[in-house]
């Protein structure tokens, strides 16, 4: 058997990866369109959220954004120009059905199919988020994800999406990060609707695997040639000493992060340790619920950030350890850790698609160029590590960027630039970074 060399980050290559592992840029609706207010859309928590002082760090909303509700075609030029097989960008609940119950709204329909048609065209193929946070406001005002109907109204909004967009559509996910709209929205407040309510928090985050459930046979039923799973953001915890009192925090914080949506989609079981350190507060999971979320996957979407370091007297990221400029630590090899983790301990594992990877750094704009040599290593980096989980026998399918432009990132406003594209807000002129240049050379 002959030994392929192992490439280094500069010769790295799309071809030192499986044939048809796919490659691609991501998006979400609320992150980049703007339009809040056009052709029918209705309010969402997050136009709700902003518009209460404090809670946006440069107190922006996504109103505008990247005005790709208008730039959509140049967009999509873009995109195709950066030679990806994919992208994958999230469609908006209010533009598709402005009160989350009731009337579809054709103009937010037609949008979402000119994208994926637009997309097809120029030869990427589309894959479909159906909810990237932005819910509709009239089902926050009846208790939002913490009320079980909104789960079955999710599967309502996802048939509908999938009867009109159906097998042209690659992937669908039901849910991004359900952690981010249940834990982070609802216990520690830093997300809309912005609450501080663990009962209520748990409530919703079994709220979200529900409708996850019950939305997958949908898209199925309407789409039965694509691909059907959902996205969890996920990242090791690990103890920051071997005291047993940081390990034992440590697991705790794997058990909430991680284990609190695996489990139940994977082995159909709530983690007993975390379920037995919520008390009182815990979900009220009623008869085949559990049987429902564990139907299989054909995939799972990971968005692999970093890692945490967690002791009994809270979390931090090791002294001197690299940073990215939202202060998470760059750490490639979590990812790996992750991966092979997640082969161990799940016998029930799909296959795995990284549906997320990037970083935020202060790119400058000068002279036409933003050079990003940080992005560009924290890509590579992870691509290494990506090809190191393979080789250990992780079956992963694809990797996406993110993101493919700057954009709104939630609390941080536009203050965080993740793109691998610069956009310059006033002009909304788009710039190539030294990122998107390296990542179309790695893919040519
Ligand atoms: O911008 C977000 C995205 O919406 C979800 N995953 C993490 C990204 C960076 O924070």
């Amino acid at each position: 058997m002959t030994q392929t060399a192992r490439p280094t980050p500069d010769t790295l290559r799309r071809t030192d990866f499986p044939a048809g592992f796919t490659f691609g840029v991501a998006t979400s609706s609320y992150q980049i369109e703007g339009a809040a207010n056009e052709d029918g859309r209705g309010p969402s928590i997050w136009d709700t959220f902003c518009a209460q002082p404090g809670r946006i760090a440069d107190g922006s909303d996504g109103s505008v954004a990247c005005d790709h509700y208008h730039r959509w075609e140049a967009d999509l030029d873009l995109i195709a120009s950066l030679g990806v097989d994919a992208y994958r960008f999230s469609v908006a609940w209010p533009r598709v059905q402005p009160s989350g119950s009731g009337p579809m709204n054709a103009a937010g329909l037609d949008f979402y199919e000119r994208l994926t048609d637009g997309l097809l065209a120029r030869n990427v193929q589309p894959h479909v988020t159906l909810y990237h946070w932005d819910l509709p406001q009239p089902l926050q005002d009846a208790g939002g994800w913490a009320n079980r109907d909104t789960a079955y109204l999710f599967a309502e909004y996802g048939a509908a999406v999938a009867a009109r967009l159906g097998d042209r559509v690659r992937s669908y996910a039901t849910l991004n990060e359900p952690w981010c709209s249940s834990i982070l929205s609802y216990e520690i407040g830093h997300h809309a609707p912005g609450l501080r309510d663990r009962r209520l928090a748990l409530a919703a985050a079994h709220g979200l695997l529900l409708g996850h459930a019950l939305a997958l046979p949908e898209v199925r039923r309407h789409a039965p040639g694509a691909q059907a799973g959902i996205v969890l953001n996920l990242g090791p915890q690990v103890s920051a000493s071997d005291r047993p009192e940081d390990v034992a925090a440590a697991r705790l914080a794997d058990g909430r992060l991680n284990r609190w949506f695996l489990d139940p989609l994977l082995r159909g079981e709530y983690p007993r340790d975390v379920w037995e350190a919520c008390g009182p507060d815990v979900p009220d999971v009623r008869e085949g619920d559990l049987d429902l979320i564990a139907a299989p996957l054909d995939f799972l979407g990971v968005n692999y950030y970093s890692r945490g370091v967690v002791g009994a007297s809270g979390g931090g990221v090791p002294a001197g350890a690299p940073v990215t400029d939202m202060g998470w630590e760059i750490y490639p090899l979590g990812l790996t850790d992750l991966l092979t983790r997640l082969r161990a301990d799940y016998p029930k594992l799909p296959p795995v698609v990284i549906t997320e990877n990037g970083a935020a750094f202060a790119d400058e704009r000068s002279g036409g160029q933003v050079h990003d040599p940080q992005r560009v290593a924290y890509l590579q980096t992870h691509l290494m590590a990506l090809l190191d989980a393979l080789d250990a026998g992780v079956d992963v399918r694809g990797y996406f960027a993110w993101s493919l432009m700057d954009n709104f990132e939630w609390a941080f406003g536009y203050g965080k630039r993740f793109g691998l594209v610069y956009v310059d807000y006033p002009t909304q002129e788009r710039t190539l970074k030294d990122s998107a240049r390296w990542y179309r050379q790695f893919l040519r």
